[in-house]
């Protein structure tokens, strides 16, 4: 039996999500409270010594990354398979999930981070705030997190992880003028690690972003069409969450476009 440790906003958490769905494989959910930190409790810290979402334990085994799970679970159950035919698409297909590890999901991390997870930390007096971004696991997410916290938008981290997600939607479209799918001619696990970062800009009001280019927009509309999208992530996203995160997304969009600008 399959067991996914998890969070309803957590883009990593959600690509394996969207994998679990493709291969309509049976898993039991646990949503682990992120806001309370319940990610660095030591029960937690056994199954993933990093302290992060998203976890899958298979038989009691615990896989952690969420690129190794998704390449886990399709070494496990092939069908229907995630990877291209093509040796040098499967380099394509890892070129992008290593530069959504790398890249994309701390700068998600940076534009995410303060409107949904800052907000309640900020109401602990300071001595707390300190002890709970201490405890944080991996140095530069905890230094990254306590810059946020103090900073918020005007921390260096936003203005980068806008410049990278901008470099990114434009290497896109251009790999999208050549292909339907992020490495070649079917969807990959490629494009189920991309597409929550997009649901990131969706669900903030900040789809312009992406709209604009023709391609990026047609891809990301064929996804969310995929009933593996709407079963992983549309799901957690009724219509007063929307309404509720468009509210926080508001001025951030402001300083988002402000930086954009400056180039
Ligand atoms: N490289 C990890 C990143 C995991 C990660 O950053 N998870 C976030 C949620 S998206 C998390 O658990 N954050 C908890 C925290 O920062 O305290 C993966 O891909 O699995």
């Amino acid at each position: 039996m399959l067991t996914l440790y998890t969070h309803p906003m957590s883009p990593c958490a959600q690509k394996v999500r969207i994998v679990l769905s493709e291969k309509n494989l049976d898993w039991d959910k646990y949503d682990v409270n992120l806001p309370e930190k319940e990610n660095l409790t030591a029960e937690y810290l056994k199954l993933n010594p990093l302290g992060v979402v998203p976890t899958l334990v298979d038989d009691g085994k615990a896989i952690i990354e969420s690129s190794i799970i998704c390449e886990y679970l399709d070494d496990k159950f092939p069908q229907p398979g995630l990877r291209p035919a093509d040796a040098f698409l499967i380099s394509r297909m890892r070129f992008w999930m290593k530069h959504i590890d790398i890249k994309v999901h701390p700068s998600c991390g940076a534009l995410q981070w303060p409107l949904v997870m800052a907000h309640k930390l900020k109401q602990l007096p300071q001595a707390e705030q300190d002890a709970i971004i201490d405890k944080v696991i991996e140095k530069p997410r905890r230094e990254r997190q306590r810059r946020l916290l103090k900073m918020g938008y005007d921390a260096p981290d936003v203005k980068d992880a806008v410049a990278t997600y901008e470099k990114t939607i434009v290497d896109m479209e251009k790999e999208l003028s050549k292909q339907p799918w992020l490495a070649g001619e079917e969807f990959s696990l490629a494009d189920a690690a991309m597409a929550p970062y997009f649901q990131t800009l969706y669900q903030f009001g900040w789809a312009d972003w992406y709209k604009s280019r023709s391609r990026v927009n047609d891809w990301y509309e064929r996804v969310v069409s995929r009933d593996s999208y709407k079963n992983a992530v549309s799901v957690d996203f009724d219509e007063a969450k929307l309404a509720d995160l468009n509210a926080k997304g508001k001025e951030a969009w402001l300083k988002i476009q402000s930086y954009l600008k400056a180039g």
